[in-house]
This record gives structure tokens, C-alpha cells and sequence, in this order.
């Protein structure tokens, strides 16, 4: 991992998972894949990576790829086909229902994971010549809160901050936001500033974290109510005299009443405390530090987005925050983590169905500006719809032709049970993809596209700070994949819309998109980076990392070294609202999540450490999966007592929307009556498939935003007598009736199993493999079954291991026999005892997936005398590199101290 980098020089690229947006130097291998590391010169990281991004090499195979187009004829399955054939089908049938059905009968959904360029084209394909605004993305889902928040208070969609100021703060507010996996090189430069300067870090989420365990204060306040908290916040700072006045006078507008409806919410810090379910000292102690601490960054994420108040949310925190001045100045205001790596991007491009282009909106002004600029034949002139009406749009029969890049909305959307029925009735449904399967493309596209994925992407991405990197290809596009924006180019051209589609590069969108962004502007829109229209191809190629705004007046335009860009907005008003000033927010009585009979609990659902959302990529990473191999559903320990769930058995999770099966965690960090469970699942690794099932399509009233964190659900134990593991080197479909979960090992696959299928059962399935090497181990009486199957050469091709639910045998020594060639007769015998000597008594789950080391290992470190983080990272190197894993090595470290390690409770085998 620290080795010098080989020759030839690294080719600097964006990584592609979160919204950090950190700089990766690559050095590609012969083999296809690729030597990563962080690049030192990249202001978002200066050379670190987490244990993602240190792990891209390994996701780069093309086992799983989509290499070439795909069609589907009739009812037929798809089948491939050529780039000509699959373009004109796409342009012929999106023709067809747009005239017989209207513009609005056909619609987009995009992804923050595409580049600049490609939404860009998207988007002026819809809006401008086919003249639909049902152009929406998975930012919907994610950042749209914010979005709505910050046009509503600045006028705009700006930031306005860096990420300096939270290396320059000495408070740091994280609201709904686990920094500590989703951000984790952003946290790691938290957590440096803290050592340097004493930064304190308030963490507020009802679920006890990675990131609450870091924290200095912890409020782990009741879903819903962080608008009563900081509307408390704005009361205490007015009654304390901490507000400027200044700034207030000179650059806002509205704060009596917003203080006065505060005051209607949370009349003081009592009230709030009781409302927010706090302890009244833990709320007065945080508004003190708050009042009293001039630097405060407020940095939120999904747990303020995604909720059925989301846009109040922010409003609130952003109240805070322009009451007290503490906004566009250095280690100050509030900021907004983006999810992914072009979330920025697409909100710039106006992928959003309430936004136009270089956010604009749809006033008449704005769609004739923007028709001018594009000699647009058709422009779409009033909002489209947002992604949750959309899709039910599309059930209803409204929408009619549908083309998905880069997203898995069968997963990722709430309700996938009706996502996955409305995709089936469409008459021309297109998906531009990366791989050849997922739950999206298991719904029956007539089209299928080979997109480029990263590493052969080539453009730009916008990470949370306003900075524009590009992402540069390191790798040929393979098989007949091709850039994003070409097929959408090829589709307007055969629609007659050849001479406004005609770029060969995507240096020259990039100079179109640029230039809108200065049309007209005169400094009355906040995107304009017409200081990069006129970038030479060159010059594009070797653009800096840059933070928009980038004016034409600014001296840039030069590309490299050459560009100033813009750090922080707003210290001295100038927002962009039309006098000006800020507008202060009033937010609408805070109603509690909803309750539905006969579902009790609170499901929140988000994401782990080592996964990137639906897993198409993570997924394919050994180490990465080796963290957390199983979708599991976390309640506190007196819940599942109550409910008779037993820790590490199956638990049926159930909502008004759909079910699914979980493995149980008891967590206490899990507030009592909610439950939660990770996203990263779906039909393509596990049996139950993903947790958006049951997800209700709650949505914000201003940003449409679901609330993804709190659908009512109830919990029971599902039978489940027995456990196994499996071992493959191909993909396998297993028995009907098996619960399991899929993850990569190196030289193949491993599925966690559990369920009420006998091993008898299990013994028939394996027996069908069609082995003739077969060595088995049958013990009906005591309930287990193991065997083995051997191909030709002798190599392992497949080994299971059954037994009675709680005595599941520690199989990780054995996964290195899936790359034996041959398995060596001593390796055949103790296949079947199901484990070798060696280090499986030190196993567990991973925790440092740099260096590979488990939590057994760790715990044995610490049970030899290693007291701290240096002292583990120098016996086992574990946290040394990325330092994703160093809050659970502090867990194991304060838990060896407290008690001795527990034994797994044995799962209850229920009748
Ligand atoms: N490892 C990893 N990192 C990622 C991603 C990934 O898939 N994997 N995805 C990226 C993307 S696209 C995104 S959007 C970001 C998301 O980054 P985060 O928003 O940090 O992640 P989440 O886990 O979705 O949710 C954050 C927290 O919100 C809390 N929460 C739930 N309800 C409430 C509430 O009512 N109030 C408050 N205050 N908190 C609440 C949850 O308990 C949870 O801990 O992560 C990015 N980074
Ligand atoms: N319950 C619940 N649901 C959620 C969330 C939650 O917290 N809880 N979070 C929401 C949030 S914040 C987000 S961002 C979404 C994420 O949800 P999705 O966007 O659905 O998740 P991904 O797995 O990132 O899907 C990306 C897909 O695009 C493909 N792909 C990747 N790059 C490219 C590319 O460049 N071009 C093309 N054509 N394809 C590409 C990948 O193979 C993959 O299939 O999930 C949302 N859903
Ligand atoms: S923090 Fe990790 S996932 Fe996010 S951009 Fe950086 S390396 Fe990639
Ligand atoms: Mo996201």
C-alpha cells in the first residue's frame, strides 16, 4: 500500500464513490487493473484515501460488465446487438410515444455518478428538444433538501463554505451525518484539526455511530426533530445577545419573524429538550458551546435530507447560522455533505426536474434565456416531475418511454416493489449501464447501453466544496463501451438535432456548459465558470482542481495554475436573491414521524464502511466485503428480548410497503423502537433483497425529497434451525426456500446461509452441481452436513458447509482453497472438519481493510498488552494507512477495558 509508485508517471483522476471528491493517482497494470493511491498534490485529500478508495484497483475487472448493446425483441430476452441497431430503436420509439403521447410521456433518470458532461447533455436533449422536464436523479434522494434549503435562504444553490473551515472551526456541528464512514478522509482532516487545535465535534443522530463514538457531545435526539432543536438554538442565541446585528440589518431579511415562530416551537431549552427527547442539560450545554464559539461549521447530511421536513431542516440550521454572521467566513457556516462524487455537478447542469441549466429555474425569463442559448426547437417550459411522482407517473401509465443512467432505482428508491412493477409496463425503457445485471436491469429493458465506467470515464465531477476535478481515463473504453453523452449525441441526431449535438469531446461540452453558465449573467446567478469557456483541449486535459465560481473576469481561462476560482461566499451579504439580502426561514410546526398500526418501530435505513450503495462495484472488492458480510437489521438488545429475536438469528422485517429478511443485530447503540438497516443489499447478493422494499414514499413537501429514515415497521423472528456457509467460484443459484447473502472472495464467492432447509435438502442441491468429484460428511442426527466439490484438475469448485443455528463453522481459513490449483489432499481431509490450523482463532470480521486485519486479531493485540491506536497500528499496521477502521479499533480498545468479550448468544432455534 505505502510502496513507491512504479514508472510510468500516475495518471491524476477524481475518486468515483463519495462527494469528498479526492484525488487518486493511478499507475495502470498490464493486467487491466491498476496501482491507486491518494494524490498529495489533490486540495480535497493531499494524498490520503479510505479504504474505498484504496481498494479501486480491485473493482476494475470486467467479469461483470456490460460490454456490449442489448435488445429485446417482443417478449423475447435481450440480445446483442449493434450500436446502429440499439439507436435507432431508442430514437424511433422515443418518437413514436412523444408524438402520439405528448413530450411529457417520456422522461430521464440520472445519476450523481455521472460526469459533468454527460448530465449535461441529457438534460439539453430533454429540456430543449424533445421538450420534457421530467428530467430527475437520484440526487432526489439525496441531496434535494439541501438544494431546496439553500434557494430558499441565499436565493441560490451555493455552499458556501470549504473545507478548510472545518480544519479552521473550533466547533464542528455533524447533524445527521456519519462523517466517520461516509466522509471519511473529510473526518480524518476533522479529527487531525481537533489534535492540532482542540476543534470540539458535537455529533447529533438518534443512532449511536462511528462518528458519535469520536464525538466530544453526542445529542441523540428523537428522529425527525433537529428543526426543534435548532429553532431552540435561534431562541437561546437571540435571548443570550450573541446575534449580529450587523450582518443581520445589512444583509438579511426576516428574522423577527423566524425568531418569533422559534419561539412558537421551542420556546427555550427545556422545551426543546423534551421535544427533541434530550436531557435538558446535555441541550443547554450545546446552545451554551454554541453561543459561546464564534467558528462553528454546521456540516449535515442524510439524516437532515432525506426526511419528510428535510428543507426545513436546513432551513433552521441555516438560521443559526445567519443570525450569528458566521456564514462565507473562514472556519464558519453552515455545510452541506454531498453523497456523490457529482452530486454538485448535476445540481449544476440542472438535472434536476425543477431546475433548467447553470441553475436556472423555469421562469419565463430564464426558458427563453436558455432557448436563445441553445436554439432549442422545443424547450420543456414548467417544472418536470420529481423521481418518487415520476415513478408513480410511469405506474400509472402517464409516462411512457423511460432511458435510466447510471442508477438502480429497483434498489434505491422507496417502494422498489412498485418501482419494479412501473418499469415493466413501459413501452421504451433504456438503461445505460456499467454491468450487465442488477435488480434495474432484471426489469425488463427493451434497451440496454455499455457505459464507461471509471477509469475509462473522461470529464469532470464538482465535489462538496464547489471544486471541479476532472476524472481521467486510464483505460481503453473495452468491449463496444462508449462515453456517456455519445448515445444521447447519436439519439438527437437522428432526431434531426445533428448541429446542436455535434461535439467529438468532451473538452467541447465542457466549453458549452461553461459559457451557458456566463450567458446573460452579469453576476446575478452564483454558477458561472465562464472563466473556463475557452479552455483549449490542452488546457481542459490539464485542468486544476478548481472551486466554482470562476467569473470571466476573474483572469482565468488560462486552464492550468491559472485559475483562482472561489473559496467562500457570503461574508459580506451579496446573496442571490434579487435586493440581496438573505431570507431568514420560518419552518411549519414539526409534525413526528408517522405511525402506522400494527408496525411499532422506526426503521432508519443508511450506510456502512466499506460499501458504496447498491454494490456494484465495492461489491466485487474480497477486502471490502470481508467488513460487514451479511444485510443485517440492528434493534436494542430490550427490543429484541421483547420481541424474541435472538442476536445472529433471522428476523422478518415488515412494513405497509413490503418485507424482507434480515440477520438480527442487538445493538445498544440503537435507540429503543427503531430499528436499522443498511441499503447495500439487493436481489443480485441476497435473497430478500434490498431494504427499499419496504421504504415509504414519504416525501418532503418543498424538495420532494423522501424520507428515507423513519418508515414505521414491525419485527419477528423468522425460523431459522439451521446456518451454513457456502463456497464457490462461480456465481450459483441456490435452493428455493434458502435464506443467503453473496460476497466476493478472492477466487470467487462466499454466501452466508440460514433458514429452515434441512441438510438433506441441502445435500440433494449439492449432489445436482453435477460433481463427479464429490467428498461429503453427513451427520443427520447432530444436524450438519459438509462437502466438497472438485473440478478435473482437482481445484475446489464448490464446498458447503450445514449445521444447527449458533454452531456455524469459522470457514475463513479455508476461502484461500478457492485459488488452490489443485487443493492438496491434506487441504481435501480438513475441508471437511470445516476448519484448518491457523489463524481462524484469530478471525472475526474485518476491521482494517488495508492491511486485512480482523477483529480477533485486534482483540488479541489488545488482550497482549497494545493500550492504544499507535500501539495496535504498530503491532498489526492496522490504521495506519486510510484510517477508516481507527473509531472501531477505539471501540475494541474502551470495550477490552470495560469487560471481558461476551460469547455469541446462541440463536434461538424456534419451531
Ligand atoms: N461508505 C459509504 N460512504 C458513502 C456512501 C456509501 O454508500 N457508502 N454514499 C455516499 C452518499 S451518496 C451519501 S448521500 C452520503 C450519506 O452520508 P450520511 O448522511 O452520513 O449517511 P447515512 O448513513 O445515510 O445517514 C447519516 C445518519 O443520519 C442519521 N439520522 C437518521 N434520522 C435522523 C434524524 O431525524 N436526525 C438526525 N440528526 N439524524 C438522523 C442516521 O442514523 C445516520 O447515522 O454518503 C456518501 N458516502
Ligand atoms: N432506504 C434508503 N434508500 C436510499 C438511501 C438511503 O439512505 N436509504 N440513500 C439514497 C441516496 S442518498 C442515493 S445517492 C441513492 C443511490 O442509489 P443508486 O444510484 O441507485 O445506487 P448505485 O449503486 O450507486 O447505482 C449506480 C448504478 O449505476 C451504474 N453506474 C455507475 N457509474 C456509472 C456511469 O458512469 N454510467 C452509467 N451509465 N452507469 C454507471 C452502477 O453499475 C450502478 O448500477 O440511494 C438512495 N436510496
Ligand atoms: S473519502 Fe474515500 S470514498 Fe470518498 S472520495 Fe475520498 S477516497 Fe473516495
Ligand atoms: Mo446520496
Amino acid at each position: 500500500m505505502n510502496a513507491p509508485l512504479p514508472s510510468p508517471p500516475p495518471v491524476k483522476t477524481t475518486c468515483p464513490y463519495c462527494g469528498v471528491g479526492c484525488g487518486v493517482a493511478v499507475v495502470p497494470d498490464a493486467a487491466g487493473g491498476a496501482h491507486v493511491e491518494g494524490d498529495k498534490a489533490h486540495p480535497a485529500n493531499f494524498g490520503r484515501l479510505c479504504s474505498k478508495g484504496a481498494a479501486l484497483g480491485e473493482t476494475l475487472g470486467l467479469e461483470t460488465r456490460l460490454l456490449y448493446p442489448m435488445m429485446r425483441t417482443g417478449d423475447g430476452p435481450l440480445a446483442r446487438t449493434s450500436w446502429d441497431v440499439a439507436l435507432d430503436r431508442v430514437a424511433r420509439d422515443l418518437a413514436a410515444v412523444i408524438d402520439s403521447h405528448g413530450p411529457g410521456s417520456a422522461a430521464f433518470y440520472l445519476s450523481g455518478q455521472l460526469l459533468t458532461e454527460d448530465y449535461y447533455v441529457a438534460n439539453k436533449l430533454a429540456k430543449g428538444f424533445l421538450g420534457t422536464a421530467h428530467v430527475d436523479t437520484n440526487s432526489r434522494l439525496c441531496m434535494a433538501s439541501s438544494v431546496a434549503g439553500h434557494k430558499r435562504a441565499f436565493g441560490s444553490d451555493t455552499v458556501p463554505g470549504c473545507y478548510a473551515d472545518l480544519e479552521a472551526a473550533d466547533l464542528i456541528v455533524l447533524v445527521g451525518s456519519n462523517a466517520a464512514f461516509c466522509h471519511p478522509v473529510l473526518f480524518r482532516r476533522m479529527e487531525a484539526a481537533r489534535a492540532k487545535r482542540g476543534t470540539k465535534i458535537v455529533v447529533i443522530d438518534p443512532r449511536g455511530t462511528e462518528t458519535a463514538a469520536e464525538a466530544d457531545m453526542v445529542l441523540p435526539l428523537a428522529h425527525g426533530t433537529d428543526a426543534i432543536l435548532f429553532s431552540g438554538l435561534l431562541v437561546y442565541l437571540a435571548d443570550a445577545g450573541r446575534l449580529d446585528a450587523a450582518f443581520l440589518g445589512r444583509h438579511t431579511q426576516g428574522f423577527a419573524e423566524a425568531l418569533a415562530a422559534a419561539r412558537a416551537i421551542a420556546p427555550d431549552a427545556a422545551a426543546t429538550a423534551r421535544a427533541c427527547g434530550l436531557g435538558a442539560a446535555d441541550v443547554a450545554a450545546f446552545f451554551a458551546l454554541f453561543a459561546a464559539t464564534g467558528k462553528v461549521v454546521t456540516g449535515y447530511s442524510q439524516g437532515v435530507n432525506q426526511s419528510a421536513q428535510g428543507t426545513d431542516k436546513v432551513g433552521a440550521i441555516v438560521n443559526c447560522h445567519l443570525a450569528t454572521g458566521r456564514i462565507g467566513r473562514e472556519g464558519m457556516g453552515p455545510f452541506s455533505l454531498t453523497g456523490q462524487p457529482n452530486a454538485m455537478g448535476g445540481r449544476e447542469v440542472g438535472g434536476l426536474a425543477n431546475q433548467l441549466a447553470a441553475h436556472m429555474g423555469f421562469s419565463p425569463a430564464e426558458v427563453d434565456r436558455v432557448r436563445r442559448f441553445w436554439s432549442a426547437p422545443r424547450m420543456a417550459e414548467r417544472e418536470g416531475l420529481k423521481a418518487v411522482d415520476m415513478f408513480a407517473a410511469i405506474g400509472a401509465g402517464e409516462i411512457k418511454a423511460l432511458w435510466v443512467m447510471g442508477t438502480n432505482p429497483a434498489v434505491s428508491l422507496p417502494q422498489t416493489g412498485a418501482v419494479r412493477a412501473a418499469l415493466e409496463k413501459l413501452d421504451l425503457f433504456v438503461l445505460s449501464e456499467n454491468v450487465a445485471a442488477n435488480d434495474t436491469a432484471a426489469c425488463r429493458p427493451h434497451v440496454m447501453l455499455p457505459a464507461a465506467a471509471w477509469g475509462e470515464k473522461d470529464g469532470t465531477v464538482t465535489n462538496s466544496e464547489r471544486r471541479i476535478s476532472r476524472q481521467r481515463a486510464f483505460l481503453p473504453l473495452p468491449g463496444e463501451v462508449k462515453h456517456g453523452w455519445w448515445p444521447l449525441a447519436e439519439v438527437a441526431r437522428r432526431l434531426g438535432f445533428a448541429d446542436a449535438f455535434a461535439w467529438t469531446s468532451a473538452a467541447a461540452i465542457f466549453r458549452e456548459h461553461a459559457a451557458l453558465s456566463g450567458f446573460e449573467n452579469d453576476g446575478a446567478r452564483d454558477f458561472d465558470i465562464s472563466g473556463l469557456a475557452t479552455l483549449s483541449d490542452a488546457a481542459y486535459d490539464a485542468l486544476q482542481p478548481v472551486q466554482w465560481p470562476v467569473p470571466k473576469d476573474a483572469g482565468a481561462g488560462a486552464g492550468a495554475g491559472a485559475t483562482p476560482g472561489t473559496a467562500r461566499l457570503f461574508a459580506d451579504g451579496g446573496f442571490f436573491t434579487a435586493d440581496r439580502r438573505a431570507r431568514f426561514i420560518v419552518p411549519a410546526p414539526v409534525a413526528p414521524p408517522l405511525g402506522a398500526e400494527g408496525f411499532p418501530l422506526l426503521l432508519n435505513t443508511g450506510r456502512l464502511r466499506d460499501q458504496w450503495h447498491t454494490m456494484t462495484r465495492t461489491g466485487l472488492s474480497p477486502r471490502l466485503a470481508a467488513h460487514e458480510p451479511v444485510p443485517f437489521v440492528a434493534v436494542h438488545p430490550d427490543d429484541a428480548a421483547r420481541l424474541g429475536l435472538a442476536h445472529g438469528g433471522l428476523a422478518r422485517v415488515t412494513s405497509a410497503q413490503g418485507a424482507t429478511v434480515l440477520e438480527v443485530r442487538a445493538d445498544p447503540r440503537q435507540p429503543p423502537g427503531t430499528a436499522f438497516a443498511p441499503i447495500h443489499w439487493s436481489f443480485a447478493n441476497a435473497s430478500h433483497g434490498p431494504i427499499g422494499q419496504l421504504v415509504q414514499a414519504r416525501t418532503d413537501p418543498l424538495s420532494g425529497q423522501p424520507d428515507s429514515k423513519a418508515t414505521p415497521v414491525a419485527l419477528a423472528p423468522e425460523p431459522a434451525p439451521f446456518e451454513g456457509v457456502l463456497l464457490a467460484r462461480q456465481g450459483l443459484t441456490l435452493p428455493d426456500g434458502a435464506w443467503w447473502a453473496r460476497a466476493a472472495l478472492s477466487g470467487g464467492f462466499g454466501w452466508r446461509l440460514a433458514g429452515t432447509l434441512a441438510p438433506q435438502a441441502w445435500a440433494a442441491w449439492f449432489a445436482g452441481l453435477g460433481s463427479s468429484d464429490i467428498i461429503e460428511m453427513s451427520d443427520p442426527a447432530g444436524g450438519a452436513y459438509r462437502a466438497a466439490a472438485f473440478d478435473a484438475a482437482g481445484r475446489l469448485v464448490a464446498a458447503l458447509f450445514v449445521a444447527p443455528a449458533g454452531a456455524r463453522p469459522n470457514v475463513d481459513a479455508l476461502k484461500g482453497l478457492l485459488g488452490a490449483d489443485p487443493v492438496a489432499p491434506d487441504d481435501r481431509r480438513v475441508l471437511l472438519a470445516g476448519r484448518r490450523a491457523g489463524r481462524e482463532a484469530a478471525g472475526g470480521p474485518l476491521v482494517c481493510a488495508c492491511f486485512g486485519v480482523s477483529q480477533g486479531e485486534i482483540a488479541a493485540a489488545i488482550g497482549a498488552g497494545c493500550a492504544d491506536i499507535a500501539a495496535v497500528g504498530r503491532a498489526l499496521r492496522a490504521g495506519t494507512n486510510c484510517g477508516s477502521c481507527v473509531p472501531e479499533i477505539r471501540t475494541l480498545l474502551s470495550r477490552a477495558s470495560l469487560e471481558a468479550p461476551a460469547p455469541r448468544p446462541k440463536a434461538d432455534v424456534a419451531a
